[in-house]
């Protein structure tokens, strides 16, 4: 391998642009954008860190409607001193080391390192999932059917990334620029020192696209303390599980050349007739280990012979799960994508895509490396064009298996290592066995009604929780929604926190005052929310939060090994951070379901999306009765507001 990696691979092995144009780019590529992939890179704009006293400001708000008052002012005592004393030591020498380190964001390394430190294994602490609707042809949605055409969906969005045809992510506020030829060409002919205020200037906004080069080949390696990310983008091989076995086959040749779809068809058939049975040890269960007893394992592993086989799986383009199960419904399905049965995973692998016998299709992956705007658009791209260009059709047939060469990998398994798997099994089930998933839907109103109400869809959504868990722990409790700052060079996310002194007053009235205001009144809190909402949202997203500050402040004082300020040790600041309801949404036409685990032992994890005519949430969560009982005071809640938006007193 050259020092330029496999981005620009064609062109490094002697493809010009004119013969790559020559060749069918549906067969090789989703698209070939008029603008570079990372044309925007290196005029992206930076992640600002917020003023010291805007952190505080905020904080304080966030704080505010979680304490009583003898508790706030001690909090507001605490937090004041931090900003004139320790805090704004760190805060000068974090801004110094921003202004040193412009390659990249201020939070780009404390994140990396928060993920990448934590020792709570990956399943359902850190990984999501993502499910996709079917194929809308029926047919299409055979199990080796649909993974042929992903697998080759997704290789071609891997050699559209590395020749840099993938269009860059902009968000466009007008969408009518995403349309317009000529506003790419000229972007296209701007340096890309400048190319960003190209954009700005017709309001469109490219995102960074950093994360992108850890989508393929990649992987998280266990080790003491601290894991790190591995690429390795010169791998050309698929990783493929089945029943808890193994495979590796080539999917793409030396010249950057897909395999023949119908060959991967008849690798994949192959590979379901020979992992026809479990094996005995299924070395899976280990990347459902906390971290630490998997790093250990893993030395363990590598001293027993097994290296090759790891780098194997390490290196692989990404995981195919062809699975061998059929999920009865959404429930059903959730566990399946968020954990499934352990043994037929690499939880460590960036992303898995997963396949049940019925064709349904999910990812799963690992977050350390990106969020959820890089995986969304992965999984949008492949829906697309595997449903519009399918690389095989329902009668297509297979290959003569003889060329490409399916490789098993086969373990050395010492007692030692066995008993590892044993243990790492039995943990991961008992886990599982307390894990409830459940679907909340309500069909009364969605987007459209809410926009007509001039509020905002998210806002309404985020504020009927906040009266949820009011009626049900008759007090405000710690809330986060995920929020990207994509719009910036290695932005992550920043946390939007839907608790205000405004959605407090808002629930107290819903639920404990419920004769004492009239309906306009009611009406008039909720308006205020929905602003506020709104107002927190456009903030976080331009990195205005204060989550993303005080962390970096932390992390930079713990690596000096300064003693902690009382700031993080303020029971308040801990209360704060022990996140009950952990949200996120998205909207996709691709999308069918996505979810996460709740991220403390007596939070839940809410995925959920405002549709133009309803709304839903898919939720998880160890104490199941409590999860249950929030979906009941959920739909409490959405009648609520729904009687007091078409004019109704509270009953
Ligand atoms: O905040 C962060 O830094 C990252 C977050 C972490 N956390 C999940 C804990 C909030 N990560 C993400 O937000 C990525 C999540 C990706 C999955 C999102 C699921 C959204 C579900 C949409 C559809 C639900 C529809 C249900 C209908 C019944």
């Amino acid at each position: 391998p050259g020092p330029v990696g496999r981005r620009g691979y064609w062109r490094t092995v002697g493809l010009t642009e004119s013969i790559i144009s020559e060749l069918d780019t549906d067969h090789h590529f989703v698209h070939r954008s008029t603008i570079p992939t990372m044309h925007f890179q290196d005029s992206l704009p930076r992640l600002p860190v917020p003023k010291l006293e805007d952190t505080v400001k905020r904080y304080l708000a966030a704080q505010k409607p979680l304490l009583d008052d003898d508790q706030y002012r001690n909090t507001e005592r605490i937090a004041r001193e931090f900003e004139k004393g320790v805090g704004r030591k760190l805060h000068r020498d974090l801004v110094e080391f921003d202004k040193k380190n412009k390659h990249t964001s201020y939070i780009s390394d404390p994140w990396f390192d928060m993920y990448l430190c934590a020792r709570d294994p990956v399943v359902l602490n850190f990984n999501p999932f993502i499910s996709l609707n079917p194929d809308p042809k029926e047919a299409y949605n055979s199990q080796v059917v649909r993974a042929t055409n992903l697998v080759v969906s997704s290789i071609k969005f891997l050699n559209s990334l590395n020749n840099e045809f993938l269009r860059p992510d902009i968000y466009y506020v007008n969408p009518k620029w995403s349309q317009s030829r000529l506003f790419k060409k000229f972007i296209r002919l701007l340096p890309t020192s400048v190319s960003w205020y190209g954009a700005y200037m017709v309001n469109a906004y490219p995102l960074d696209m950093s994360q992108y080069k850890r989508l393929f080949n990649s992987s998280r390696i266990p080790k003491l303390n601290k894991d790190e990310l591995f690429t390795n983008e010169w791998g050309r091989h698929l990783l493929v599980m089945r029943n808890g076995h193994f495979y590796v086959f080539d999917v793409l040749d030396p010249g950057g050349n897909i395999l023949h779809p119908s060959e991967i068809q008849a690798q994949l058939i192959y590979i379901l007739q020979d992992a026809d049975r479990l094996p005995e040890f299924s070395l899976c269960y280990l990347t459902t280990e906390d971290r630490n007893t998997w790093a250990a394992v893993r030395q363990q592993l590598l001293e027993a012979g097994n290296e090759d086989n790891l780098q194997k799986i390490d290196s692989a383009v990404f995981c195919l799960c062809l699975d061998n199960i059929s999920p009865k419904n959404d429930t059903e399905l959730s566990h399946c994508m968020l954990h499934g049965r352990g043994f037929n995973r690499w939880f460590d692998k960036s992303f898995s895509l997963i396949i049940t016998s019925d064709g349904t299709a999910g990812v799963n992956f690992e977050h350390s490396w990106g969020d959820g705007v890089a995986v969304l658009r992965f999984v949008n791209e492949v829906y697309r064009n595997s449903t519009r260009h399918p690389a095989i059709v329902p009668h297509s047939s297979p290959a003569a298996l003889s060329a490409t060469k399916c490789e098993r990998l086969k373990f050395k398994l010492n007692d030692s290592i066995q008993s590892a798997i044993n243990a790492a099994r039995m943990k991961f089930e008992e886990t599982n066995e307390k894990l409830s998933v459940r679907m909340f839907e309500f069909r009364k109103f969605g987007k459209e009604f809410l926009v007509k109400q001039k509020l905002s869809p998210d806002a309404v959504f985020q504020l009927a929780c906040q009266m949820t868990a009011y009626r049900q722990f008759g007090k405000i409790i710690s809330s986060y929604e995920a929020c990207s700052t994509a719009a910036f060079k290695h932005g992550r996310t920043e946390t939007i926190r839907p608790t205000s002194i405004l959605t407090k007053q808002c629930s107290r009235a819903f639920v404990e005052e419920r004769s004492k205001h009239s309906v306009a009144e009611l009406r008039s809190m909720i308006d205020e929310c929905s602003k506020y909402h709104r107002r927190l949202q456009l903030e976080a997203a331009l990195g205005k939060g204060f989550d993303r500050h005080l962390f970096a402040l932390k992390h930079l004082s713990v690596s000096r090994g300064d003693p902690m300020p009382e700031l993080f040790l303020d029971s308040t600041y801990q209360n704060l951070n022990h996140i009950i309801l952990s949200t996120s949404t998205l909207h996709s036409p691709a999308v069918h379901l996505g979810g996460f685990g709740p991220v403390v032992p007596d939070g839940f994890g809410i995925g959920y999306n405002v549709f133009d005519t309803w709304l839903g949430c898919n939720t998880t969560g160890y104490l199941n009765r409590e999860l249950q009982e929030f979906l009941r005071c959920l739909e409490y809640s959405l009648n609520d507001i729904l009687d007091v938006l078409e004019g109704r007193p509270l009953v």
